[in-house]
Parts: C-alpha cells; sequence; structure tokens
C-alpha cells in the first residue's frame, strides 16, 4: 500500500500531525505500539502554552479544552526569604499582564491525546494500536517504506515521507546512519516524584516551591484532582515512598508563611520520572523528520516539552502541505533549523527553571552554601524585578508559533 505520509507514534505529536495533514487533505496513517487505552490513561504533560491552545483550537479539537481546560494567568513562585530559612513566602507573577494577556491552560496531556484519537476515528482515516515490530526503511530513497505487524499480520507500505513522532525511546531516530545526527545531552541529579489525588486544588494557580529539601510543584488536573510533584533521586524507587510520607514531605515543602498548603486526598497515581535536557541536530534526514520527544527532551520545570512538539509538528505540516501544493520543498528543507531555533530557547528555559528551583548541592559545603544564598538571591531579585518577571512570563506561556 502506498500513503502519502507514514506516521510513528500516537502522542501528541503525531496525533496532531494527523490532524493536520488531514485537514490539508493529505493522506496518512498512525502506527502505535501500545493499546489506545495505555497512551490515553498516560500520566503527563499538564500545561499548555497559548500558542499550543490557540493551534488546537484552530484545529477543530478545541471544544473540550475549552469548557474544561483552566486558563491560568499566573503561577506562584514560593520560597524563603529573610531570617526563616525554612517557610517559604508566595510571589504571584502576573503572566497575562506582563505579556498583553497571555496565558496558560491546565488541561492534561491525556486530555489531548483522547480528543485527537476521537478526531481521527470521525476522520475515517487509519490509526492502528498495538503495531509490533515497527520499522523504518530506504528513507533516503524516493519511496520510503515502513514495516510492522498488525493484528498478526505482517505488513509493509510505502510512503512519500515518514513523520518520527515515536518519542525518545521510538525507533526512528535511531534509524539514522550513524554519524548523521549530532546529539546535545545534559543530564541533572534529580528526578520527579508525581502524585495524582483526589483532593480539591487549593490554589487557583500553580506553586513553584524551591526549599533547602529540595524543589516541589503543586499543580492540577481538575477541581476535584490535584497534580503534585516533589524533587527526588533520579533513580528514586517510589515503593520507599508510602503515600503518608509523600504527603509529610509534600506538606513540608510547599506550606507557605501564609498559612496556605496543599489539600490532602486519596493518591490514585505515583510515578518517578528522570530529568534531562537532550536535542538532536539536525532534526531530518532525507525523507525522515523527527518531532517533539523523538528529537529533543527538556526538564519538565518550564513545561515546555508538548508544546514544543506541538510547534514542531505545525512546522513539518505546513512543509509537507507546501510540497503537495506548490512541490516546492522550501519548508520542508528548513524545517530542521526552523524548530531548532524555538527548541533551543525552551531548553534555555528549562535549565533555568530546574537550576534556579532545584537543590543541586555541591560536595563542597561551603561551595553548597554560597550557592544556596545565590538561589535566594536570584528569586528575591526575579520577583523583584518587572523586567526579570516579563521575561520568565514570555517564555512561559511560550513564544507564537511562527
Ligand atoms: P510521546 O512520548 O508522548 O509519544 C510517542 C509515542 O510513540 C508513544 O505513544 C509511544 O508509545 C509511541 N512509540 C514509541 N516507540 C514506538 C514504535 N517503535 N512504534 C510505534 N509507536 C511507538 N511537557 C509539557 O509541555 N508540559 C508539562 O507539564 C510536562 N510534564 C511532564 C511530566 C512528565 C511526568 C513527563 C514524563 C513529561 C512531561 N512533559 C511535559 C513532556 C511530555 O509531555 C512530552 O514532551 C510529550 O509527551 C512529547 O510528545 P511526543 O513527542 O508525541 O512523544
Ligand atoms: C503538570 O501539571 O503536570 C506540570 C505543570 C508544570 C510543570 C510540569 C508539569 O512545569
Amino acid at each position: 500500500m502506498h500513503i502519502q505520509v507514514g506516521i510513528i507514534g500516537a502522542g501528541p505529536a503525531g496525533l496532531l500531525l494527523a490532524q493536520m495533514l488531514h485537514l490539508d487533505g493529505i493522506d496518512s496513517v498512525v502506527l502505535e505500539n501500545r493499546s489506545e487505552e495505555y497512551v490515553i490513561e498516560r500520566v503527563r504533560a499538564g500545561v499548555l502554552e497559548q500558542g499550543s491552545v490557540d493551534l488546537l483550537k484552530s484545529l477543530g479539537v478545541g471544544a473540550r479544552l475549552e469548557r474544561e481546560g483552566m486558563r491560568h494567568e499566573g503561577i506562584f513562585l514560593s520560597f524563603p526569604s529573610g531570617s526563616d530559612e525554612k517557610t517559604g513566602t508566595r510571589h504571584r507573577i502576573d503572566m497575562a499582564g506582563l505579556t498583553g494577556g497571555r496565558a496558560i491552560t491546565v488541561y492534561g496531556q491525556n486530555e489531548v491525546v483522547r480528543d485527537l484519537i476521537g478526531a481521527r476515528r470521525a476522520s475515517g482515516r487509519p490509526l492502528h494500536f498495538e503495531c509490533t515490530d515497527v520499522a523504518v526503511h530506504d528513507f533516503d530513497s524516493p519511496t520510503p517504506r515502513i514495516t510492522y505487524n498488525h493484528n498478526g499480520a505482517a505488513q509493509e507500505l510505502t510512503c512519500d515521507y515518514i513523520a518520527g513522532c515515536d518519542g525518545f525511546h521510538g525507533i526512528c531516530r535511531p534509524a539514522i546512519p550513524e554519524g548523521v545526527l549530532t546529539f546535545y545531552d545534559r543530564s541533572y541529579p534529580a528526578g520527579w516524584l508525581g502524585i495524582l489525588a483526589e483532593a480539591a486544588p487549593s490554589s487557583e494557580e500553580l506553586v513553584y516551591s524551591c526549599t533547602d529539601r529540595g524543589f516541589a510543584l503543586f499543580s492540577m488536573r481538575s477541581p476535584k484532582v490535584t497534580r503534585l510533584y516533589l524533587q527526588c533521586a533520579p533513580d528514586e524507587d517510589i515503593d520507599n515512598w508510602s503515600d503518608d510520607r509523600i504527603w509529610d514531605e509534600m506538606l513540608r515543602r510547599l506550606t507557605s508563611k501564609d498559612g496556605w498548603k496543599p489539600n490532602v486526598g486519596p493518591i490514585f497515581q505515583k510515578g518517578v520520572t528522570g530529568m534531562r535536557s537532550f536535542v538532536t541536530e539536525p532534526m531530518q534526514y532525507a525523507r525522515l523528520f523527527l518531532a517533539g520527544d523523538a528529537a529533543h527532551i527538556v526538564p519538565p520545570t518550564g513545561a515546555k516539552g508538548l508544546n514544543l512538539a506541538a510547534a514542531d509538528v505545525f512546522h513539518l505540516a505546513q512543509g509537507i502541505a507546501e510540497f503537495y501544493r506548490t512541490g516546492r520543498q522550501g519548508l520542508l528543507d528548513s524545517y530542521s533549523e526552523t524548530c531548532l531555533r524555538r527548541v533551543w530557547r525552551a531548553q534555555r528555559f528549562s535549565w533555568w527553571m530546574t537550576v534556579m528551583l532545584h537543590k543541586f548541592d555541591d560536595p563542597d559545603a561551603r561551595t553548597a552554601a554560597f550557592d544556596r544564598k545565590r538561589q535566594l538571591a536570584e528569586l528575591e531579585y526575579l520577583c523583584s524585578s518587572r523586567a526579570a518577571m516579563t521575561s520568565l512570563s514570555e517564555n512561559y506561556v511560550g513564544l507564537p508559533i511562527e
């Protein structure tokens, strides 16, 4: 079978690309190796930039987002100041006020994926789950091929382009010949222990907390569900964390001087995720294009991963549509260059938020003590400078997708 575009992976990148190509009348197939249920239930991102919200709405998949998404015009940074080095004081950053009205929307990644799968089903175009042995071939020839097993039968299709939207652990990036790609990699001596709890969010906006016990983040998923994270060891064993221990540590790190603290409730999901910064250059090789986590990873502190994936596939869809409309390859040829400008900006912001808010103790106690004081001074300056708060805000709500 021949199809114009073969898309590997039904995460936000693959499904968003499929929707954009569908609206441009371009054929595609989406091949996913996990089950539909697994992909929908997988707990990941929660923050959508203004540009991602605008894009989803423009693609006709924004109705539920509009109804159930929680628009936040600000965030809180909490950190101790003055003599009390233990309890944090919350400082609100009015992002909308500092960016001409731009804001974030809190809406679970799995809800975005659920909406996109619904749109794919409605389009009648192919979306195959539980594909095994997916492999890509001949993408440096005029007719790339994809082989895979589905419903117990071996399948092969040829296509004009392959979109590698298969995440960090996918097969597309490793399929590119040795030496073509350059990898930029940075790991962090920390992970995030994340929970979902049946507890009404006690703050209307996110709270990023920097304490001498480590980082913590208060977020949410709905008026009934709180999402919380705390800094842990990169290889932390979740089995060492009873629900009581988790709540004890969350309350120690999030309770602030004004008495604010998260509501406590039954924990129904918990997990540990690592933190790294990773970039692949270029993000394309011949007729194989990488998008989203297949090409780059950011630490979640800047809430950029999902939003970068959306921007990547926006540019990829533009390039593919231009080719089928005009035969020109200009946008496709500059795909990587265009995306990497935004990727490196998001990398810088995510790295900055991470080192500013986490506790990365230097082995030398005197250096660690100096770093802690410097960290608090940076937070103090940030929350007292309109210029600094504006810089954080415009990066956090996201720069418009070019
Ligand atoms: P994904 O990894 O989501 O999707 C890739 C898909 O490809 C998966 O469904 C996978 O099963 C499939 N696949 C893999 N190998 C395959 C193969 N061989 N054949 C077929 N299919 C294959 N980002 C934010 O913007 N904001 C946040 O708040 C945020 N929080 C996060 C919290 C956590 C705990 C984590 C882990 C990540 C967070 N992120 C956040 C980042 C995250 O959202 C990713 O950036 C996002 O999932 C990237 O989407 P995709 O590129 O589509 O990759
Ligand atoms: C989330 O709600 O999952 C979330 C929010 C902000 C982040 C990371 C994750 O920086």
